[in-house]
């Protein structure tokens, strides 16, 4: 609805004066007069032109809209619910066509290919951030909630077997954004690429945001392969996934991998031959002229293994790792390996074993050696964790993902993993702070 405008004064009926007084009336700067209506400019909408017209987004309403769901047609526009695509790769396809637009996909499940060819993956593109966990009803990202809108990616193609799934669910591209999805049952055991990130296989430097990688396999990182790139993973949750090297996450050479907000639970190393990597959680390793990177912030990591005993929960191997209010815990071999070229530093986290036992890591202030006391079933704290309020709060990073939608990135990150407030009190180690 365009907004009400009254010719008051009939001297200026030809203005949008509601109170007489000669000046426009018009709800904001999102609205003009035009022949004594209050229009709402660009691709506002509502009665206060406040909110954004049907396929459009953004704070400033000018980053346009692809939608897709389960039940939509290919050959509709998929600018409006309505009108929306049937597959996630359509959209991503549209999008990229019409200069960059979002894509919105509604709850469901979503397969790379209805055939059996195990190379076709979800390829994201570069400039277009691909959002699930809608309801298909939404107007505003911020009314989404994709922990109960589930929004599954699954590499589950041909028969039931696992031994037919596609290699990579998704493969990533520079400056691409993957928001809310479920991504499962890739199963990369082929011949090298495609022995690499069942889950997602990362070209580039994508964003990562509340997501779930869960039974993915690889021969080298099972849910995530990070090569020559430098993504920002945030609120995203690594379950169960396995590989010969890194289970949940492998980040080799050439890269500057940041995780924020993420729990690393049950996954496993199996099969590992001796030279190769470990790492049940993840595997850092890199090359002698190309280290492996990561920063790991409020991350939590439990549960992990590793077959062989190395590294159930990290391992590295010429590679740069900085923790910082993380939770290493019952990762039941070995924790993290020492550090074998290149340098590991860890602040203000809780480390099984202790930081101390690490060999070669940098021990900073602030670390701890207790039981985390998780919530049973959960890696979430209870009420009288050692984790409560140790962390570092002035260590908490901006929220360079805006997690929230409000275009603010140099705010500090408002949520947990949980979508609750990250700092209360100060803030706690792990990736869940106790509310
Ligand atoms: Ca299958
Ligand atoms: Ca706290
Ligand atoms: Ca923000």
């Amino acid at each position: 609805m365009i907004p009400a405008c009254h010719d008051n004064d009939v001297y200026y009926y030809d203005s949008c004066d509601n109170r007489g007084d000669m000046a426009e009336d018009c709800p904001n700067q999102n609205a003009t007069c035009a022949d004594a209506q209050c229009e709402c400019t660009a691709h506002w909408a509502g009665e206060d032109c406040d909110e954004c017209a049907t396929g459009w987004t953004g704070t400033d309403c000018n980053r346009c809209l692809v939608y897709v769901k389960e039940d939509g047609n290919n050959s509709f526009s998929g600018r409006s619910w309505a009108q929306a695509l049937q597959t996630v790769q359509a959209g991503l396809n549209l999008a990229s066509d019409l200069g960059g637009c979002a894509v919105w996909v509604e709850q469901g499940t979503y397969k790379p290919t209805n055939g059996t060819n195990r190379e076709i993956s979800f390829q994201l593109v570069s400039g277009v951030d691909l959002y699930g966990g809608f309801a298909g009803t939404e107007t505003m990202l911020y009314q989404r909630n994709h922990r109960v809108n589930v929004t599954t990616l699954s590499g589950d193609i041909g028969t039931s077997s696992t031994d037919d799934n596609s290699y990579h669910v998704v493969r990533g591209a520079d400056n691409a954004r993957i928001d809310g999805f479920t991504i499962t049952q890739g199963n990369a055991d082929g011949e090298s690429p495609d022995n690499h990130g069942g889950g997602m296989y990362t070209v580039g430097s994508s964003t990562v945001s509340n997501c779930t990688f869960s039974e993915n396999s690889a021969d080298s990182g099972g849910g995530m392969y990070i090569e020559s790139a430098s993504p920002i993973i945030a609120n995203t949750i690594f379950e169960s996934n396995s590989a010969t090297g890194g289970g949940g996450v492998f980040n080799g050479g050439d890269t500057s991998t940041t995780l924020i907000n993420c729990a690393f639970i049950y996954n496993s190393v199996n099969n590992r031959l001796p030279m190769e990597p470990g790492g049940g959680g993840m595997a850092n390793n890199g090359a002698f002229d190309s280290p492996a990177v990561a920063t790991i912030i409020n991350c939590t990591f439990a549960y992990n293994s590793s077959e062989e005993g190395d590294a159930g929960a990290i391992h590295n191997n010429l590679s740069n790792v900085m923790v910082r209010n993380s939770i290493f815990w019952s990762n039941p071999t070995q924790g993290i390996t020492g550090i074998h070229g290149g340098s590991m530093n860890i602040s203000y986290s809780d480390i099984d074993g202790g930081c101390d036992a690490i060999s070669g890591a940098t021990c900073g202030d602030g670390n701890i050696n207790t039981d985390p006391l998780f919530v049973t079933q959960t890696v979430s704290l209870i009420e009288n964790s050692p984790c409560v309020n140790t962390g570092s709060s002035s260590l908490v990073p901006p929220d360079v993902t805006d997690l929230d939608g409000d275009g603010n990135t140099s705010e500090s990150t408002p949520f947990d993993l949980d979508g609750n407030p990250r700092v209360v009190d100060t803030v706690d180690m792990g990736a869940y702070e106790y509310q």
